[in-house]
C-alpha cells in the first residue's frame, strides 16, 4: 500500500540484523581476544576437551561457584552449545561449514522437489507463478553460495592444514568470523519465505501481523537481471542483496585464508613438488575467489544503489541493462569454476586411492587446474551471444570458451588413464567418482556444443542449458561431495558407514540424476522455454513434453529418496557404526596411496590409545 514506507520499513530491520550480527561478532571477538591464552591453547589442543576438563577450566577463569551450574549443565548436555560458538579450531570450523551446507542444501533442494511438483503438470496448478519464480531463484541462491561454497569452504578448513603440515589455519578467528557471517547472509536471503511461515504461524493463533507479510521471496532468478531486479518494489530484493553481499565477503575471507596457509604455514617437508593434488585445487579457487568475488561485490552495491537512491548504473539512461550482465558474468563464469574445480580435485584424489595406482599426469592436471583459473575470467560474454554484442567480439569469446574445454578433457583423460589397468575397488566413494566422471562427460560435452555461437542462439533460454548446467552442479560436484562424506567417514566420526545401504545409495544417485536430467535436454532441443512454470500455452507445444516433465520429476524423486538413505546411513552410523581402530581403513598402505590426512589419523588414534591405557582420560 505505501511501498516506500515498507521498503523503509524492512531496510530498517536489514540495517538492524546487519548491525547486530557485526556487534555479536565483535563482542565475541573481543573476548576471544581477551581470553587469548585459554582460548588459544584449546584452539590447538583440538578442543575437544571433555565435560571434566570444561567445568575445571571455567570455574577456575571465573573462580565463581554461580558459573559452574551453568558449566555443569552445558557438560551435561551432549555438545556443548558455548564451545560450538566460539571455536576457533580448524577443524571445528570445518565441521560447522559442513551442517551449514547440509542445512542448505536441504532447503535447497526442497525447493528443487516443488519445483518439479509444479512442472508435473501443464498448468499452474499446484503453486502460482509468482511461487515458482521464487521457487528457483531461491533454489538456484541456496544451491550455489550456501550449499557448494560452503561445503567446499568445509573440506579447506578440516583438511588443507592436515594436508599441508600446518598446525592451524593461517587465521583461526578470521576463519571462524567467516563462518559466522553465513548464517545471517542466508537468512537474508530468504528472509521473505521464513518471515511470511511465522506470520501465518502467527496468524493461524489469533492476530495477523502484517508487517510480517511485507517481504515477499525474491523472484528476479539467481542472476538478477536488470531492469527487472531494479523495477521490483519487493523489499525482500534488498535484503536478498545485502545477504550476497554478505557472503561474499565471508567468501573472500576464506579464501585469503587458505591462500596465507598454504603460501606461509606449509610444513618444509611440502614443497610446491610435493603438494598434494586437492591443496592445489583448493589454492587456485581461492586465487579465482580473489578476483571474481569482489566484481559481485561491487555490482550488487551498484544494484542496490539503483533500487534506493536513484543512480543509473543499469538503467537505459545510465550504464545500461548490459552493463549488469557483464559484470554478472565476469563474476558468474569464473563461479561456476569456483564451484567444480574443488570437486575435480576430490576425484582426482578419491579415484586413485581405489584404483590402487598413483593419479596419471599429475602435472598436468596441475597445469589444467591453473590454466582453468586463468582462462574462467575470458569466456564470460559467452552468456551473451543472444544479447547482440557485436559478431566479432563473439567469436573471440567462442574461441576462448571452446579453449576452456581442453584442459577439462586433459583431466577427464587423465582419471580414465588412472583407472587403466587399475586393482579397481568398487566402494561406494570409487562408484560415484566413475558415476561423476560420466556424467561430467555428458555435461562437459553438451557445454562444447552450447559454446558455438549458432547452437547457442537457438537453446539460450531453455532447458537445455538446465540440463547441462546440473549434469555439471549435480553429476559431478554434489556427487563429489557425496564421495567426499563416505571417503573421509571413518576420519570424521571414527566408525563406519554401513557399506552396502551406501553403495545403493550411489548406484541410486546416478540413476537418479541421468533419469532428471536427461530429459531437460530433450525438451530444450524441442524449444522448451526455461523458467516457465506452465506450459500448456507455450508456443509449439509437443505431445513428448509432458511425458518427458513426468520423467523427470520421477528421477528428482529417486535423487530424494537416495538422499534420504545418505541421510540415514550418516547419522545412523555415526552413533553406531562400526568404530574403526586402524589409521588405514581403505588399506591404502597396500598400493603407495596412504596420504597425510590418514597418518595424521593414525597418529591420533594411537595417541588417543596411549591416554586409554594410561588411564589419564576416558572418552
Ligand atoms: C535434486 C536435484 C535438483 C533438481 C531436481 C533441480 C531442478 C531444477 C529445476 C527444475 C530448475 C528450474 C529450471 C527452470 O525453470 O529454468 C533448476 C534451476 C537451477 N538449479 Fe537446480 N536442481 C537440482 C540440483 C541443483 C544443484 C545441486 C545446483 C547447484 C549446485 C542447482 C543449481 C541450479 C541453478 C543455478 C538453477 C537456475 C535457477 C534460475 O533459473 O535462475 N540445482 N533446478
Ligand atoms: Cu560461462
Amino acid at each position: 500500500m505505501f511501498p516506500a514506507l515498507q521498503a523503509t520499513l524492512a531496510e530498517s530491520i536489514a540495517a538492524i540484523l546487519v548491525v547486530g550480527a557485526l556487534l555479536f561478532g565483535a563482542g565475541w571477538l573481543s573476548r576471544t581476544i581477551r581470553s587469548d591464552g585459554r582460548g588459544g591453547a584449546r584452539g590447538r589442543a583440538g578442543s575437544r576437551a571433555n565435560g571434566r576438563n570444561r567445568a575445571g577450566d571455567a570455574s577456575r577463569s571465573d573462580g565463581g561457584t554461580r558459573a559452574s551450574r551453568l558449566t555443569r549443565l552445558r557438560a551435561r548436555l551432549p555438545y556443548d552449545p558455548i564451545r560450538w560458538l566460539t571455536t576457533v579450531n580448524h577443524r571445528d570450523v570445518g565441521t560447522l561449514y559442513f551442517a551449514f551446507a547440509l542445512v542448505a542444501a536441504l532447503w535447497g533442494g526442497t525447493d528443487a522437489l516443488m519445483i518439479r511438483t509444479e512442472l508435473l503438470t501443464p498448468g499452474t496448478t499446484v503453486w502460482d507463478e509468482q511461487t515458482y519464480n521464487a521457487l528457483f531463484t531461491t533454489h538456484g541462491l541456496t544451491m550455489l553460495f550456501f550449499f557448494v561454497t560452503p561445503a567446499f569452504t568445509g573440506v579447506a578448513n578440516y583438511f588443507l592444514p592436515l594436508f599441508v603440515g600446518a598446525d592451524e589455519m593461517a587465521f583461526p578467528r578470521v576463519n571462524a568470523l567467516a563462518f559466522w557471517l553465513l548464517p545471517p547472509s542466508l537468512l537474508l536471503v530468504r528472509a521473505g519465505l521464513v518471515t511470511e511461515v511465522f506470520g501465518k504461524a502467527v496468524a493461524a493463533l489469533g492476530p495477523r501481523l502484517e508487517v510480517l507479510f511485507l517481504l515477499e521471496p525474491p523472484t528476479t532468478g539467481w542472476t538478477m537481471y536488470a531492469p527487472l531486479s531494479i523495477m521490483q518494489a519487493n523489499p525482500q530484493v534488498d535484503l536478498m542483496l545485502l545477504g550476497l553481499h554478505l557472503s561474499g565477503v565471508a567468501t573472500i575471507l576464506g579464501a585469503v585464508n587458505i591462500i596465507v596457509t598454504v603460501l606461509v604455514d606449509r610444513d618444509p617437508e611440502v614443497t610446491w613438488a610435493t603438494i598434494d593434488i586437492l591443496s592445489w585445487t583448493l589454492f587456485t579457487t581461492a586465487g579465482i575467489i580473489l578476483f571474481a568475488f569482489p566484481v559481485l561485490g561491487s555490482a550488487l552495491v551498484m544494484l542496490v544503489m539503483d533500487r534506493n537512491f536513484g543512480t543509473t548504473f543499469f538503467l537505459v539512461e545510465g550504464g545500461g541493462p548490459i552493463l549488469w550482465q557483464h559484470l554478472f558474468w565476469f563474476f558468474g563464469h569464473p563461479e561456476v569454476y569456483i564451484l567444480v574445480l574443488p570437486a575435480f580435485g576430490l576425484v582426482s584424489l578419491i579415484l586413485p586411492k581405489f584404483a590402487g595406482r598413483t593419479l596419471f599426469g599429475f602435472k598436468f592436471i596441475v597445469y589444467s587446474t591453473l590454466a582453468i583459473g586463468v582462462l574462467s575470467f575470458g569466456v564470460w560474454a559467452h552468456h551473451m551471444f543472444a544479447t547482440g554484442i557485436d559478431p566479432r567480439l563473439q567469436s573471440s569469446f567462442m574461441a576462448v570458451t571452446l579453449a576452456i574445454a581442453v584442459p577439462s578433457a586433459v583431466k577427464t583423460f587423465n582419471w580414465i588413464t588412472t583407472l587403466w589397468n587399475g586393482k579397481i575397488r568398487l566402494t561406494a566413494p570409487m562408484i560415484l567418482c566413475i558415476g561423476g566422471v560420466g556424467l561430467f562427460v555428458v555435461g562437459g560435452v553438451t557445454g562444447v556444443v552450447l559454446a558455438s555461437i549458432p547452437v547457442d542462439r537457438v537453446l539460450h533460454g531453455t532447458y537445455y542449458v538446465v540440463g547441462h548446467f546440473h549434469f555439471i552442479v549435480m553429476g559431478v560436484i554434489a556427487m563429489m561431495v557425496f564421495a567426499a562424506s563416505y571417503y573421509w567417514f571413518p576420519l570424521l566420526t571414527r566408525r563406519m558407514y554401513d557399506r552396502r545401504m551406501a553403495r545403493v545409495q550411489a548406484y541410486t544417485l546416478i540413476i537418479g540424476v541421468f533419469v532428471t536430467f536427461f530429459p531437460m535436454l530433450l525438451l530444450g532441443m524441442g524449444g522448451h522455454p526455461r523458467r516457465w512454470a506452465e506450459y500448456a500455452s507455450a508456443l509449439g507445444v509437443h505431445p513428448t513434453w509432458p511425458v518427458l516433465h513426468w520423467t523427470a520429476t520421477g528421477g528428482a524423486a529417486i535423487i530424494g529418496i537416495s538422499v534420504t538413505l545418505w541421510l540415514f546411513n550418516v547419522a545412523q552410523s555415526a552413533r553406531v557404526g562400526t568404530p574403526v581402530t586402524t589409521g588405514d581403513p581403505w588399506d591404502l598402505k597396500e598400493t603407495g596411496q596412504f596420504s597425510r590426512e590418514w597418518a595424521w589419523f593414525e597418529e591420533r588414534l594411537a595417541e588417543r590409545r596411549r591416554r586409554t591405557t594410561s588411564g589419564t582420560e576416558e572418552d
